[in-house]
Protein backbone atom coordinates (compact mmCIF):
# COMPACT_ATOMS: atom_id res chain seq x y z
CA UNK A 1 0.00 0.00 0.00
CA UNK A 2 3.09 2.21 1.16
CA UNK A 3 4.38 1.60 -2.43
CA UNK A 4 0.84 2.32 -4.19
CA UNK A 5 0.55 5.84 -2.20
CA UNK A 6 3.55 6.79 -3.19
CA UNK A 7 3.15 5.99 -7.24
CA UNK A 8 0.18 7.54 -7.49
CA UNK A 9 0.39 11.08 -5.54
CA UNK A 10 -2.94 13.51 -5.01
CA UNK A 11 -4.98 10.15 -6.15
CA UNK A 12 -7.00 9.58 -3.10
CA UNK A 13 -10.11 7.91 -4.50
CA UNK A 14 -7.92 5.41 -5.97
CA UNK A 15 -6.06 5.08 -2.87
CA UNK A 16 -9.16 4.66 -0.82
CA UNK A 17 -10.40 2.03 -3.79
CA UNK A 18 -7.28 0.13 -4.06
CA UNK A 19 -7.18 -0.11 0.25
CA UNK A 20 -10.00 -1.46 0.61
CA UNK A 21 -9.57 -4.32 -1.91
CA UNK A 22 -6.43 -4.83 -0.58
CA UNK A 23 -7.75 -5.45 3.45
CA UNK A 24 -9.97 -8.20 1.94
CA UNK A 25 -6.98 -9.81 -0.81
CA UNK A 26 -3.88 -9.75 1.67
CA UNK A 27 -5.80 -11.59 4.51
CA UNK A 28 -6.99 -14.60 1.46
CA UNK A 29 -3.35 -14.54 -0.41
CA UNK A 30 -1.16 -14.37 2.58
CA UNK A 31 -0.94 -18.63 1.41
CA UNK A 32 -0.60 -18.53 -2.16
CA UNK A 33 2.59 -18.17 -3.06
CA UNK A 34 2.02 -17.83 -7.06
CA UNK A 35 -0.32 -14.55 -6.52
CA UNK A 36 3.02 -13.34 -4.80
CA UNK A 37 5.32 -13.95 -6.87
CA UNK A 38 3.24 -12.93 -10.08
CA UNK A 39 2.37 -9.56 -7.97
CA UNK A 40 -0.75 -9.95 -9.41
CA UNK A 41 -2.60 -7.50 -7.05
CA UNK A 42 -0.05 -4.85 -7.39
CA UNK A 43 -0.32 -5.27 -11.02
CA UNK A 44 -4.13 -5.04 -10.88
CA UNK A 45 -3.55 -2.22 -9.27
CA UNK A 46 -1.65 -0.63 -12.13
CA UNK A 47 -3.73 0.27 -14.99
CA UNK A 48 -2.82 -1.29 -18.34
CA UNK A 49 -2.93 2.64 -19.57
CA UNK A 50 -4.83 5.94 -18.84
CA UNK A 51 -5.52 8.05 -21.88
CA UNK A 52 -6.04 11.24 -21.62
CA UNK A 53 -7.07 13.94 -24.29
CA UNK A 54 -7.58 17.74 -25.06
CA UNK A 55 -11.90 18.32 -25.67
CA UNK A 56 -12.13 21.40 -27.56
CA UNK A 57 -15.60 22.42 -28.31
CA UNK A 58 -18.00 25.31 -28.93
CA UNK A 59 -20.88 27.02 -27.14
CA UNK A 60 -23.62 28.69 -27.85
CA UNK A 61 -22.25 31.67 -27.55
CA UNK A 62 -18.86 30.81 -30.29
CA UNK A 63 -16.89 30.62 -27.14
CA UNK A 64 -14.14 28.42 -27.24
CA UNK A 65 -14.35 25.65 -24.59
CA UNK A 66 -11.19 23.02 -23.62
CA UNK A 67 -12.25 20.38 -21.63
CA UNK A 68 -9.81 16.92 -20.68
CA UNK A 69 -11.19 13.82 -21.36
CA UNK A 70 -9.94 10.52 -20.31
CA UNK A 71 -10.15 6.78 -20.57
CA UNK A 72 -8.78 4.32 -18.25
CA UNK A 73 -8.28 0.52 -19.17
CA UNK A 74 -7.19 -1.02 -15.81
CA UNK A 75 -7.38 -4.65 -16.90
CA UNK A 76 -8.50 -6.70 -20.11
CA UNK A 77 -7.03 -10.20 -18.18
CA UNK A 78 -11.09 -11.56 -18.66
CA UNK A 79 -12.46 -9.91 -21.83
CA UNK A 80 -12.58 -6.69 -23.11
CA UNK A 81 -12.40 -3.59 -21.68
CA UNK A 82 -15.90 -2.02 -20.41
CA UNK A 83 -16.98 0.49 -18.48
CA UNK A 84 -19.09 3.78 -18.55
CA UNK A 85 -18.30 7.18 -19.01
CA UNK A 86 -18.74 10.12 -16.92
CA UNK A 87 -19.04 13.84 -17.68
CA UNK A 88 -19.14 15.81 -14.20
CA UNK A 89 -17.33 18.71 -13.43
CA UNK A 90 -15.70 16.91 -10.12
CA UNK A 91 -14.43 14.50 -12.61
CA UNK A 92 -10.28 13.84 -11.89
CA UNK A 93 -7.79 11.52 -13.39
CA UNK A 94 -8.34 9.56 -9.51
CA UNK A 95 -11.89 9.40 -9.73
CA UNK A 96 -11.56 7.18 -12.82
CA UNK A 97 -9.08 5.27 -12.02
CA UNK A 98 -10.98 4.15 -8.74
CA UNK A 99 -13.60 3.63 -10.99
CA UNK A 100 -11.89 1.43 -13.50
CA UNK A 101 -10.18 -0.64 -10.77
CA UNK A 102 -13.63 -1.35 -9.25
CA UNK A 103 -15.10 -2.26 -12.35
CA UNK A 104 -12.55 -5.10 -13.09
CA UNK A 105 -13.78 -6.57 -10.03
CA UNK A 106 -17.35 -6.01 -10.72
CA UNK A 107 -16.87 -7.31 -14.36
CA UNK A 108 -15.48 -10.51 -13.12
CA UNK A 109 -18.03 -11.12 -10.39
CA UNK A 110 -20.94 -10.88 -13.26
CA UNK A 111 -19.53 -14.55 -14.24
CA UNK A 112 -19.29 -12.43 -18.04
CA UNK A 113 -16.04 -12.23 -20.18
CA UNK A 114 -15.77 -8.15 -19.40
CA UNK A 115 -12.82 -6.57 -18.62
CA UNK A 116 -12.39 -3.60 -16.51
CA UNK A 117 -12.39 0.12 -17.69
CA UNK A 118 -13.84 3.66 -16.74
CA UNK A 119 -13.56 7.36 -18.89
CA UNK A 120 -15.27 10.95 -18.73
CA UNK A 121 -14.49 14.84 -18.54
CA UNK A 122 -14.68 17.45 -16.65
CA UNK A 123 -17.62 18.84 -18.57
CA UNK A 124 -20.69 19.44 -17.17
CA UNK A 125 -23.77 19.19 -18.73
CA UNK A 126 -25.76 21.33 -16.22
CA UNK A 127 -27.42 24.17 -17.92
CA UNK A 128 -26.05 23.04 -21.60
CA UNK A 129 -28.40 23.03 -24.72
CA UNK A 130 -28.85 20.15 -26.51
CA UNK A 131 -26.35 21.28 -28.95
CA UNK A 132 -24.15 22.17 -26.60
CA UNK A 133 -24.05 18.34 -25.22
CA UNK A 134 -23.81 17.51 -29.36
CA UNK A 135 -20.92 19.03 -30.01
CA UNK A 136 -19.11 18.03 -27.15
CA UNK A 137 -19.72 14.35 -27.56
CA UNK A 138 -18.62 14.42 -30.98
CA UNK A 139 -15.43 16.41 -30.43
CA UNK A 140 -15.36 13.66 -27.29
CA UNK A 141 -15.75 10.55 -29.45
CA UNK A 142 -13.55 12.25 -32.11
CA UNK A 143 -10.37 11.78 -29.92
CA UNK A 144 -11.73 8.99 -27.91
CA UNK A 145 -12.34 6.42 -31.09
CA UNK A 146 -8.75 5.48 -31.37
CA UNK A 147 -8.99 3.44 -28.48
CA UNK A 148 -12.58 1.64 -28.15
CA UNK A 149 -13.40 -0.73 -30.45
CA UNK A 150 -16.50 -3.59 -30.08
CA UNK A 151 -13.81 -6.29 -29.58
CA UNK A 152 -11.35 -3.60 -27.64
CA UNK A 153 -13.10 -1.67 -25.21
CA UNK A 154 -17.11 -0.65 -24.99
CA UNK A 155 -17.65 2.14 -22.70
CA UNK A 156 -21.51 3.27 -21.76
CA UNK A 157 -22.96 5.54 -19.23
CA UNK A 158 -22.35 6.49 -16.15
CA UNK A 159 -23.06 10.15 -13.99
CA UNK A 160 -24.06 12.97 -16.83
CA UNK A 161 -24.10 10.13 -19.23
CA UNK A 162 -27.71 8.57 -20.53
CA UNK A 163 -29.28 7.77 -23.65
CA UNK A 164 -28.67 11.37 -25.43
CA UNK A 165 -24.98 11.82 -25.06
CA UNK A 166 -24.65 7.69 -25.96
CA UNK A 167 -26.81 8.44 -29.17
CA UNK A 168 -24.56 11.49 -29.90
CA UNK A 169 -21.19 9.70 -29.37
CA UNK A 170 -22.64 6.76 -31.02
CA UNK A 171 -23.20 8.64 -34.30
CA UNK A 172 -20.57 10.32 -34.17
CA UNK A 173 -18.24 6.83 -33.87
CA UNK A 174 -20.47 5.52 -36.89
CA UNK A 175 -19.66 8.75 -39.19
CA UNK A 176 -16.13 8.69 -38.20
CA UNK A 177 -15.20 5.02 -38.78
CA UNK A 178 -18.25 4.14 -41.21
CA UNK A 179 -19.06 1.26 -39.13
CA UNK A 180 -22.17 0.13 -37.28
CA UNK A 181 -20.73 -1.60 -34.51
CA UNK A 182 -21.74 -2.61 -30.80
CA UNK A 183 -18.67 -0.41 -29.69
CA UNK A 184 -20.93 1.42 -26.77
CA UNK A 185 -23.70 0.08 -24.67
CA UNK A 186 -26.88 1.51 -23.56
CA UNK A 187 -27.81 2.44 -26.65
CA UNK A 188 -31.34 3.47 -28.05
CA UNK A 189 -33.33 0.73 -29.29
CA UNK A 190 -33.62 1.63 -32.57
CA UNK A 191 -30.09 0.73 -33.39
CA UNK A 192 -28.94 -1.34 -31.26
CA UNK A 193 -29.69 -0.99 -27.52
CA UNK A 194 -31.38 -3.53 -25.25
CA UNK A 195 -34.77 -3.54 -23.32
CA UNK A 196 -34.00 -3.41 -19.85
CA UNK A 197 -30.82 -1.95 -19.94
CA UNK A 198 -31.99 1.40 -18.39
CA UNK A 199 -33.64 -0.26 -15.24
CA UNK A 200 -31.16 -2.84 -14.81
CA UNK A 201 -28.78 -0.78 -11.72
CA UNK A 202 -31.06 0.47 -10.11
CA UNK A 203 -33.36 -3.06 -10.42
CA UNK A 204 -30.43 -5.12 -9.73
CA UNK A 205 -29.56 -3.49 -6.39
CA UNK A 206 -32.72 -4.09 -5.15
CA UNK A 207 -33.01 -7.57 -6.17
CA UNK A 208 -29.43 -7.68 -4.25
CA UNK A 209 -30.94 -6.73 -1.39
CA UNK A 210 -34.28 -9.67 -1.82
CA UNK A 211 -30.80 -11.92 -2.20
CA UNK A 212 -29.39 -11.00 1.14
CA UNK A 213 -33.17 -10.54 2.53
CA UNK A 214 -34.73 -13.84 1.92
CA UNK A 215 -31.32 -15.84 2.99
CA UNK A 216 -32.33 -14.71 6.59
CA UNK A 217 -36.11 -15.54 6.31
CA UNK A 218 -37.21 -11.81 5.63
CA UNK A 219 -38.29 -9.80 2.55
CA UNK A 220 -38.37 -6.03 1.27
CA UNK A 221 -42.41 -5.86 1.88
CA UNK A 222 -43.51 -3.57 4.29
CA UNK A 223 -39.92 -2.29 4.49
CA UNK A 224 -39.35 1.91 4.68
CA UNK A 225 -36.24 2.24 2.52
CA UNK A 226 -34.06 5.87 1.98
CA UNK A 227 -32.66 6.37 -0.95
CA UNK A 228 -30.23 8.92 -2.28
CA UNK A 229 -29.79 10.07 -6.00
CA UNK A 230 -32.35 11.24 -8.50
CA UNK A 231 -31.62 9.90 -11.56
CA UNK A 232 -31.23 6.47 -13.64
CA UNK A 233 -29.85 4.72 -10.67
CA UNK A 234 -32.20 6.07 -7.84
CA UNK A 235 -35.07 6.30 -9.48
CA UNK A 236 -35.01 2.36 -11.07
CA UNK A 237 -34.29 1.59 -7.35
CA UNK A 238 -37.50 3.04 -5.81
CA UNK A 239 -39.41 1.69 -8.41
CA UNK A 240 -38.24 -1.79 -7.83
CA UNK A 241 -38.65 -1.62 -4.10
CA UNK A 242 -42.29 -0.38 -4.26
CA UNK A 243 -43.22 -3.14 -6.91
CA UNK A 244 -41.69 -5.69 -4.33
CA UNK A 245 -43.89 -3.93 -1.39
CA UNK A 246 -41.38 -1.91 0.06
CA UNK A 247 -42.22 2.13 1.03
CA UNK A 248 -39.34 4.50 -0.40
CA UNK A 249 -39.28 7.39 1.34
CA UNK A 250 -36.37 10.00 -0.09
CA UNK A 251 -34.85 11.19 -3.14
CA UNK A 252 -31.65 13.21 -3.46
CA UNK A 253 -29.48 15.39 -5.78
CA UNK A 254 -26.22 17.59 -5.04
CA UNK A 255 -28.43 19.93 -3.29
CA UNK A 256 -30.46 18.55 -0.51
CA UNK A 257 -32.88 15.75 -0.32
CA UNK A 258 -36.45 14.98 -0.53
CA UNK A 259 -38.49 13.47 2.91
CA UNK A 260 -42.02 11.73 1.63
CA UNK A 261 -43.25 9.63 4.65
CA UNK A 262 -45.74 8.86 2.25
CA UNK A 263 -43.81 7.26 0.07
CA UNK A 264 -42.73 7.78 -3.22
CA UNK A 265 -45.69 6.12 -5.33
CA UNK A 266 -45.95 4.77 -9.29
CA UNK A 267 -47.00 8.34 -9.85
CA UNK A 268 -45.01 10.48 -7.69
CA UNK A 269 -41.64 8.57 -9.62
CA UNK A 270 -43.04 9.30 -12.81
CA UNK A 271 -43.37 13.11 -11.73
CA UNK A 272 -39.92 13.07 -10.73
CA UNK A 273 -38.07 10.80 -14.16
CA UNK A 274 -40.06 13.33 -16.51
CA UNK A 275 -38.83 16.50 -14.17
CA UNK A 276 -35.02 15.04 -14.39
CA UNK A 277 -35.19 13.55 -17.53
CA UNK A 278 -37.07 16.17 -19.63
CA UNK A 279 -36.01 19.49 -17.57
CA UNK A 280 -33.54 18.84 -15.58
CA UNK A 281 -34.85 20.12 -12.87
CA UNK A 282 -33.76 20.04 -9.18
CA UNK A 283 -34.96 17.33 -6.64
CA UNK A 284 -36.17 20.60 -4.08
CA UNK A 285 -39.62 20.97 -6.75
CA UNK A 286 -40.57 17.43 -5.55
CA UNK A 287 -41.74 19.38 -1.89
CA UNK A 288 -43.38 22.08 -4.41
CA UNK A 289 -45.65 19.74 -6.54
CA UNK A 290 -46.15 17.02 -3.34
CA UNK A 291 -47.27 18.74 -0.25
CA UNK A 292 -46.89 16.02 1.59
CA UNK A 293 -42.87 16.00 1.59
CA UNK A 294 -40.29 18.37 2.81
CA UNK A 295 -37.01 19.43 1.22
CA UNK A 296 -33.78 19.32 3.07
CA UNK A 297 -31.58 21.88 1.70
CA UNK A 298 -27.64 20.68 1.41
CA UNK A 299 -27.99 17.87 3.40
CA UNK A 300 -28.21 13.77 2.95
CA UNK A 301 -30.48 11.63 3.57
CA UNK A 302 -29.49 8.87 6.03
CA UNK A 303 -30.43 10.48 9.65
CA UNK A 304 -33.94 9.65 8.06
CA UNK A 305 -34.74 6.39 10.29
CA UNK A 306 -35.33 3.39 7.75
CA UNK A 307 -34.95 -0.29 7.49
CA UNK A 308 -33.12 -0.07 4.52
CA UNK A 309 -30.85 2.17 3.01
CA UNK A 310 -29.55 2.29 -0.93
CA UNK A 311 -27.23 5.04 -1.49
CA UNK A 312 -27.77 5.76 -5.67
CA UNK A 313 -25.68 8.88 -5.88
CA UNK A 314 -21.90 8.76 -5.78
CA UNK A 315 -18.68 8.00 -4.20
CA UNK A 316 -18.16 9.01 -0.46
CA UNK A 317 -21.57 10.20 0.21
CA UNK A 318 -21.96 7.68 3.55
CA UNK A 319 -19.21 8.51 6.39
CA UNK A 320 -18.63 6.66 9.76
CA UNK A 321 -20.77 9.23 11.48
CA UNK A 322 -23.86 8.49 8.47
CA UNK A 323 -23.09 4.78 8.89
CA UNK A 324 -23.88 4.82 12.76
CA UNK A 325 -26.65 7.07 12.47
CA UNK A 326 -28.44 4.83 10.05
CA UNK A 327 -27.52 1.46 12.22
CA UNK A 328 -28.46 3.39 15.40
CA UNK A 329 -31.90 4.18 13.93
CA UNK A 330 -32.94 0.70 12.94
CA UNK A 331 -31.25 0.07 9.22
CA UNK A 332 -30.25 -3.70 8.77
CA UNK A 333 -29.60 -3.57 4.93
CA UNK A 334 -27.51 -1.69 2.64
CA UNK A 335 -27.28 -2.19 -0.88
CA UNK A 336 -25.31 0.21 -3.31
CA UNK A 337 -26.76 1.39 -6.09
CA UNK A 338 -23.60 3.84 -6.58
CA UNK A 339 -19.75 3.14 -6.72
CA UNK A 340 -17.98 3.39 -3.66
CA UNK A 341 -20.85 5.57 -1.60
CA UNK A 342 -19.32 4.28 2.04
CA UNK A 343 -16.34 5.72 2.80
CA UNK A 344 -13.50 3.26 4.55
CA UNK A 345 -14.59 4.67 8.32
CA UNK A 346 -18.70 3.53 6.98
CA UNK A 347 -17.22 0.34 5.63
CA UNK A 348 -15.49 -0.61 8.95
CA UNK A 349 -18.88 0.08 11.19
CA UNK A 350 -21.05 -1.57 9.16
CA UNK A 351 -18.76 -4.64 8.95
CA UNK A 352 -18.52 -4.46 12.56
CA UNK A 353 -22.27 -4.11 13.27
CA UNK A 354 -23.03 -7.27 11.16
CA UNK A 355 -25.88 -5.75 9.55
CA UNK A 356 -26.46 -7.13 5.72
CA UNK A 357 -24.09 -4.93 3.31
CA UNK A 358 -23.73 -5.55 -0.11
CA UNK A 359 -21.25 -3.14 -2.12
CA UNK A 360 -21.26 -1.64 -4.70
CA UNK A 361 -19.26 -4.03 -6.56
CA UNK A 362 -21.68 -6.61 -6.24
CA UNK A 363 -25.04 -4.64 -5.70
CA UNK A 364 -24.94 -2.48 -8.79
CA UNK A 365 -23.56 -5.18 -11.27
CA UNK A 366 -26.91 -5.32 -12.65
CA UNK A 367 -26.01 -2.46 -15.01
CA UNK A 368 -22.81 -3.55 -16.08
CA UNK A 369 -24.38 -7.65 -16.82
CA UNK A 370 -27.30 -6.31 -18.80
CA UNK A 371 -24.06 -4.42 -21.01
CA UNK A 372 -22.92 -7.93 -21.53
CA UNK A 373 -25.95 -9.07 -22.57
CA UNK A 374 -26.33 -6.09 -24.83
CA UNK A 375 -22.77 -6.83 -26.45
CA UNK A 376 -24.03 -10.04 -26.91
CA UNK A 377 -27.27 -9.28 -28.65
CA UNK A 378 -25.12 -6.97 -30.92
CA UNK A 379 -22.62 -9.82 -32.04
CA UNK A 380 -25.41 -12.25 -32.97
CA UNK A 381 -27.11 -9.47 -34.48
CA UNK A 382 -30.67 -10.17 -32.67
CA UNK A 383 -32.90 -8.91 -29.74
CA UNK A 384 -34.09 -10.79 -26.62
CA UNK A 385 -37.35 -10.38 -25.36
CA UNK A 386 -37.92 -8.22 -22.19
CA UNK A 387 -39.10 -11.17 -20.36
CA UNK A 388 -36.07 -12.92 -21.11
CA UNK A 389 -33.64 -10.19 -20.49
CA UNK A 390 -35.95 -9.52 -16.69
CA UNK A 391 -34.93 -13.04 -15.74
CA UNK A 392 -31.43 -12.83 -17.22
CA UNK A 393 -31.15 -9.86 -14.54
CA UNK A 394 -32.40 -12.15 -11.70
CA UNK A 395 -30.41 -14.55 -12.04
CA UNK A 396 -27.40 -12.90 -12.44
CA UNK A 397 -27.84 -11.20 -9.42
CA UNK A 398 -28.73 -14.23 -7.69
CA UNK A 399 -25.82 -15.46 -9.34
CA UNK A 400 -23.56 -12.71 -7.38
CA UNK A 401 -24.89 -13.27 -4.39
CA UNK A 402 -23.82 -17.04 -4.52
CA UNK A 403 -20.36 -16.20 -5.47
CA UNK A 404 -20.17 -13.82 -2.78
CA UNK A 405 -21.36 -16.59 -0.51
CA UNK A 406 -18.25 -18.34 -1.17
CA UNK A 407 -15.79 -16.36 0.07
CA UNK A 408 -17.81 -14.07 2.60
CA UNK A 409 -18.85 -16.34 5.26
CA UNK A 410 -17.48 -15.28 8.91
CA UNK A 411 -16.28 -18.26 10.68
CA UNK A 412 -18.55 -20.00 13.41
CA UNK A 413 -21.60 -17.57 12.73
CA UNK A 414 -24.42 -17.45 9.89
CA UNK A 415 -23.52 -14.05 9.07
CA UNK A 416 -21.86 -13.11 5.63
CA UNK A 417 -19.50 -10.83 5.17
CA UNK A 418 -20.78 -9.48 1.26
CA UNK A 419 -17.29 -7.19 1.17
CA UNK A 420 -14.75 -9.63 1.61
CA UNK A 421 -17.64 -12.16 -0.77
CA UNK A 422 -17.40 -10.26 -3.35
CA UNK A 423 -13.42 -8.36 -3.17
CA UNK A 424 -12.47 -12.13 -3.14
CA UNK A 425 -14.73 -13.75 -5.71
CA UNK A 426 -14.00 -11.04 -8.13
CA UNK A 427 -10.30 -11.09 -7.69
CA UNK A 428 -9.66 -14.72 -8.01
CA UNK A 429 -10.93 -14.81 -11.56
CA UNK A 430 -8.90 -12.18 -13.10
CA UNK A 431 -6.07 -13.19 -11.06
CA UNK A 432 -6.22 -16.93 -12.02
CA UNK A 433 -6.20 -15.28 -15.81
CA UNK A 434 -3.62 -13.26 -15.28
CA UNK A 435 -1.39 -16.19 -13.49
CA UNK A 436 -2.24 -18.04 -17.21
CA UNK A 437 -0.87 -15.69 -18.81
CA UNK A 438 2.49 -15.31 -17.38
CA UNK A 439 4.17 -12.15 -16.64
CA UNK A 440 2.47 -9.44 -19.74
P1 LIG B 1 -27.25 10.14 -13.06
O1 LIG B 1 -26.43 11.18 -13.72
O2 LIG B 1 -28.45 9.60 -13.72
O3 LIG B 1 -27.68 10.65 -11.61
C1 LIG B 1 -26.73 11.02 -10.66
C2 LIG B 1 -27.46 11.46 -9.40
O4 LIG B 1 -26.49 11.59 -8.36
C3 LIG B 1 -28.13 12.81 -9.54
O5 LIG B 1 -29.25 12.84 -8.71
C4 LIG B 1 -27.03 13.75 -9.04
O6 LIG B 1 -27.50 14.99 -8.53
C5 LIG B 1 -26.44 12.94 -7.93
N1 LIG B 1 -25.06 13.35 -7.71
C6 LIG B 1 -24.05 13.30 -8.63
N2 LIG B 1 -22.93 13.80 -8.09
C7 LIG B 1 -23.25 14.17 -6.84
C8 LIG B 1 -22.51 14.73 -5.78
N3 LIG B 1 -21.21 15.02 -5.92
N4 LIG B 1 -23.16 14.95 -4.60
C9 LIG B 1 -24.47 14.65 -4.45
N5 LIG B 1 -25.22 14.12 -5.42
C10 LIG B 1 -24.61 13.87 -6.60
O7 LIG B 1 -26.21 8.96 -12.72
P2 LIG B 1 -26.52 7.43 -12.39
O8 LIG B 1 -27.81 7.31 -11.65
O9 LIG B 1 -26.28 6.65 -13.59
O10 LIG B 1 -25.30 7.10 -11.39
C11 LIG B 1 -25.42 7.16 -9.97
C12 LIG B 1 -24.34 6.29 -9.33
O11 LIG B 1 -24.51 4.93 -9.77
C13 LIG B 1 -22.89 6.64 -9.66
O12 LIG B 1 -22.08 6.35 -8.56
C14 LIG B 1 -22.56 5.68 -10.81
O13 LIG B 1 -21.17 5.46 -10.91
C15 LIG B 1 -23.29 4.44 -10.32
N6 LIG B 1 -23.59 3.42 -11.33
C16 LIG B 1 -24.30 3.71 -12.44
C17 LIG B 1 -24.61 2.72 -13.35
C18 LIG B 1 -25.46 2.95 -14.56
O14 LIG B 1 -25.77 1.97 -15.25
N7 LIG B 1 -25.89 4.16 -14.84
C19 LIG B 1 -24.12 1.35 -13.17
C20 LIG B 1 -23.46 1.12 -11.90
C21 LIG B 1 -23.20 2.14 -11.04
P3 LIG B 1 -27.25 16.33 -9.38
O15 LIG B 1 -28.23 16.27 -10.50
O16 LIG B 1 -27.48 17.45 -8.42
O17 LIG B 1 -25.81 16.27 -9.87
O1 LIG C 1 -20.39 1.66 -12.98
C1 LIG C 1 -20.91 0.93 -13.86
O2 LIG C 1 -20.97 -0.29 -13.76
C2 LIG C 1 -21.49 1.59 -15.03
N1 LIG C 1 -21.51 2.82 -15.09
C3 LIG C 1 -22.03 0.79 -16.17
C4 LIG C 1 -20.92 0.27 -17.03
C5 LIG C 1 -21.35 -0.41 -18.32
O3 LIG C 1 -20.46 -0.67 -19.11
O4 LIG C 1 -22.54 -0.68 -18.51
Amino acid sequence: MEGVGKRNPGQPEFLQAVREVAEDIFDYIIHKKEYHEYQILRRIAEPDRVVSFRVCWEDDNNNIRVQRGWRVQNSNAIGPYKGGIRFHPGVTESILKFLAFEQTFKNSLTGLPMGGAKGGSNFNPKGKSDHEVMRFCQSFMTELYRHVGENIDIPAGDIGVGAREIGYMFGQHKRITNRFTGVLTGKGLEYGGSLVRTEATGYGAVYFAQNMLSRVGNAIDGKVCVVSGSGNVATHAVEKITQLGGKAVTLSDSLGFIHDPDGIDEEKLHWTKEHKTRNHGRISEYADRFPGATFYEGQRPWSVPCDMAFPCATENEINGTDARRLVQNGCIAVAEGANMPTNLDGIHFFRGARILYAPGKAANAGGVALSGFEMSQNSARLSWSEDELQEHLKTVMRGIHDRCLEHGGLAGTDHIDYIRGSNIAGFVKVANAMLAYGVV
